[in-house]
């Protein structure tokens, strides 16, 4: 058998609304890497410690204003100035979690109420990004995820924002060539992380050590 060195890690992307049980679930699939002995990186966007993660962070929390078009493509831009990074702990053999990506990126953006933030607008600077080889979509409908302790004060965290984030979600994963994991995150924590490491399992036992190349983010099909 070929050895575990030789595979390239996976890449591993869980998105979903705001109170969907993201971070619990990438925390959980994190610890079951450890457990298997697996080396294995989180990694969330927005990533908040960059340059680029501040003046988002300022734009969320309402502390600056930001035109739409300029705050989305820095939201992109916080994913690019990551990729290199990503690829190299890929290759280096580590598997790499992340909490958010471009799916995110271009919801949020076109969700809002400006027309010019058409959903293939959004998506454009995504493309070339690396595809995730696993994606997951926590699914949870925004009544109950508005239930769930409540929206924080951030902007976009308002019920009737996240109910278009998730119609958008579902019209964005018809029009990519993706295979997209939906989960119902209306369950407890467990439920939901025991659906999430089936699917890694079976991938896991199915991966070709000759996996080494990466495929990227494509054009949305019309
Ligand atoms: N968000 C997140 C975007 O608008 N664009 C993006 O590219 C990403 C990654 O930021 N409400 C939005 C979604 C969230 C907010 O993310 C902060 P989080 O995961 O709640 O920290
Ligand atoms: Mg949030």
């Amino acid at each position: 058998p070929d050895s575990a060195a030789s595979k390239r890690g996976l890449l591993i992307v869980i998105e979903g609304l705001d109170r969907s049980g993201k971070s619990s679930q990438c925390q959980r699939l994190f610890d079951f890497f450890r457990l298997q002995g697996q080396r294995v990186r989180y990694v969330k966007f927005p990533d908040r410690s960059t340059p680029t993660g501040k003046m988002i962070d300022s734009y969320l929390t309402g502390k600056a204003q930001q035109d739409d078009h300029s705050v989305h493509l820095l939201f992109s831009a916080n994913r690019w100035e990551a990729i290199s990074s990503i690829k190299s702990d890929l290759l280096s053999g580590m598997n790499v979690i992340v909490d958010r990506y471009s799916f995110s990126g271009a919801v949020y953006s076109a969700a809002k109420d400006n027309p010019e933030l058409s959903l293939s607008w959004a998506w454009n600077p995504e493309i070339g990004l690396l595809k995730p080889d696993l994606l997951f979509f926590l699914d949870i409908s925004s009544e109950v995820a508005a239930k769930r302790g409540g929206y924080g004060a951030e902007r976009y965290e308002r019920e009737e924002m996240q109910s278009r984030v998730r119609e958008l979600f579902k019209g964005l994963f018809d029009r990519l060539k993706i295979v997209v994991y939906q989960v119902d995150a209306g369950r407890t924590i467990n439920q939901v992380a025991v659906d999430i490491q089936a699917v890694v399992k079976g991938t896991l036992a199915n991966q070709q050590a000759s996996t080494a190349e990466f495929e990227t983010l494509g054009h949305l099909l019309d």
